[in-house]
């Protein structure tokens, strides 16, 4: 996959250098290209924004800087234009395994109040654009937006994740513990300060660990995710999870308790 990035700041992005991202860069299997925005600004000054057109705070990305940026790194091509903003669709697991379908990516990050809406009108005549938040909250800029959704793109990839089974085994990944998220996890030492590995877990036996890593998780998805149990489809619940749910003072839906 070949993986564009624009911004002013391109050294936000030295971690996609190591560890995962890094080490398929290495091999061939992801070909990062990062630009400084600023080498399509023609003044003196490098001017990338201007005031915002009917008044407000702040200043808005200058299109034409954008436009030259644009049109040169996606020569010859078209690759799937993202744009962070808090105003964007959201970026989920599916969103992700979407993206790492892709031969080309080019992320556009913005920086002030955001890049003038007519670049992303101009575009979208041209490739796919989609505007993306990854959550409800401010950022001062795409780029650490652009972070994440990378290394959510990347371990998608095929070869890059050690374990084959890590990617599909995640939460929200579709064949794990569907609309749950994951319980606790453990290793050694069996006791560490006076904590210790809930004991069916050095049980051996399989049929109890499965049963209690469900509880765990259903435990943990009420309480954390209110809004994921809500709505759990009733069909992927058995009469033990009904009765976790129950106790946990978590009120079904009258037809989910039918039969
Ligand atoms: C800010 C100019 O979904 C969280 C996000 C916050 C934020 C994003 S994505 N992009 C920008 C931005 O500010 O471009």
């Amino acid at each position: 996959m070949r993986l564009d990035i624009i911004s002013i700041f391109p050294e936000y992005f030295a971690p996609l250098d190591v560890s995962l991202i890094g080490k398929a860069r290495e091999r061939g299997t992801l070909d990062v290209r990062l630009h400084q925005l600023r080498e399509w600004a023609h003044d003196v000054h490098k001017t990338v924004d201007d005031t915002p057109y009917g008044g407000g705070p702040g200043m808005v990305m200058k299109p034409e800087v954008w436009g030259e940026a644009i049109d040169t790194v996606a020569e010859g091509g078209s690759p799937r234009l993202i744009v962070p903003t808090p105003s964007g669709r959201p970026f989920d697991q599916e969103l992700a395994q979407e993206l790492a379908q892709e031969p080309w990516l080019l992320f556009a990050c913005g920086r002030y109040e955001g890049i003038d809406s007519r670049v992303m009108a101009e575009y979208s005549s041209r490739m796919r654009v989609d505007e993306v938040s990854i959550g409800d909250y401010v950022l001062a800029g795409g780029e650490v937006a652009v972070l994440v959704m990378v290394e959510a793109v990347g371990r998608l990839l095929p070869g890059v994740l050690g374990n084959a089974q890590s990617a599909v085994d995640d939460s929200f990944a579709p064949g794990s513990m569907q609309n749950l998220v994951e319980g606790p996890v453990y290793t050694k030492p069996p006791v560490w300060r006076g904590h210790e590995v809930p004991a069916v877990l050095l049980s051996g036996h399989h049929g109890k660990v499965a049963r209690w890593r469900r509880d765990e998780a259903i435990r943990r998805t009420v309480r954390n995710r209110p809004e994921l149990a809500a709505a759990l489809d009733p069909e992927t619940l058995d009469k033990h999870d009904r009765k976790l749910l129950e106790e946990l003072a978590f009120r079904l839906q009258p037809e989910d308790v039918a039969n």
